[in-house]
C-alpha cells in the first residue's frame, strides 16, 4: 500500500493559545505546552510578553461592556502571557478540548482547566488558557499577537 501525499491545496490548521498570567505564575507553562504536544499538535510560533490595554481591547472586543470585562481585562495585564500558535488538523476545537469548559469547577477531569485549575472567588475566572474558537478568530487573534509573522 502505497501513503497517499497531501493534496497540495491543504490548509494548515492553526489556533492561538494563550497561557494567561495565572498560568505563567503557577510555573504550569511547561506543563501546557506539554498537554499541546502530546495531543501531536505542532508548536509553530510561542513568545512571552506583556499584553498592552490595546491588545486586549482588540482581543476581547466582544465582552466590552460585560461585568466582567473589566477585571479580565487587569487580570490579562497583572503578568507575562505565553502567546502559542499551535497547529494541526482539527486544532480550534481540539484545543478547546483540552482545555475544558470555561469554569474550571466545571471545567473536566483530564482537561488543562479542569485538571489545574479552580475557582479562587475573583470577579473574573482565572482559568489559565485561551484558545481561539472558530478558525477566524484564529486568524484574527494570530494577527493581533504575532503581527508580521505572517502565519
Ligand atoms: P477564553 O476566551 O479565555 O479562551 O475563554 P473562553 O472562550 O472559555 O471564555 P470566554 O471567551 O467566554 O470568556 C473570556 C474570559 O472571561 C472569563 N469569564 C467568562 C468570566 O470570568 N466569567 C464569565 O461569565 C465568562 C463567560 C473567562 C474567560
Amino acid at each position: 500500500m502505497t501513503d497517499v501525499a497531501p493534496a497540495a491545496t491543504e490548509t494548515i490548521e492553526r489556533t492561538l493559545v494563550l497561557v494567561k498570567p495565572d498560568g505563567v505564575r503557577r510555573g504550569l507553562s511547561g506543563e501546557i505546552l506539554r498537554r499541546i504536544e502530546a495531543k501531536g499538535y505542532t508548536l509553530a510560533a510561542a513568545h512571552l510578553l506583556d499584553a498592552t490595554p490595546e491588545l486586549l481591547a482588540a482581543h476581547y472586543a466582544e465582552h466590552e461592556g460585560k461585568p466582567f470585562y473589566q477585571p479580565l481585562v487587569d487580570f490579562m495585564l497583572s503578568g507575562k502571557i505565553l502567546a502559542v500558535v499551535a497547529e494541526g488538523q482539527g486544532v480550534v476545537p481540539g484545543f478547546r478540548s483540552l482545555a475544558g469548559a470555561t469554569n474550571p469547577t466545571e471545567a473536566a477531569p483530564g482537561t488543562i482547566r479542569g485538571d489545574l485549575g479552580r475557582d479562587w472567588g475573583l470577579k473574573v475566572q482565572q482559568n489559565l488558557v485561551h484558545g481561539s474558537d472558530s478558525d477566524e478568530s484564529a486568524a484574527r487573534e494570530i494577527a493581533l499577537w504575532f503581527p508580521g509573522l505572517g502565519l
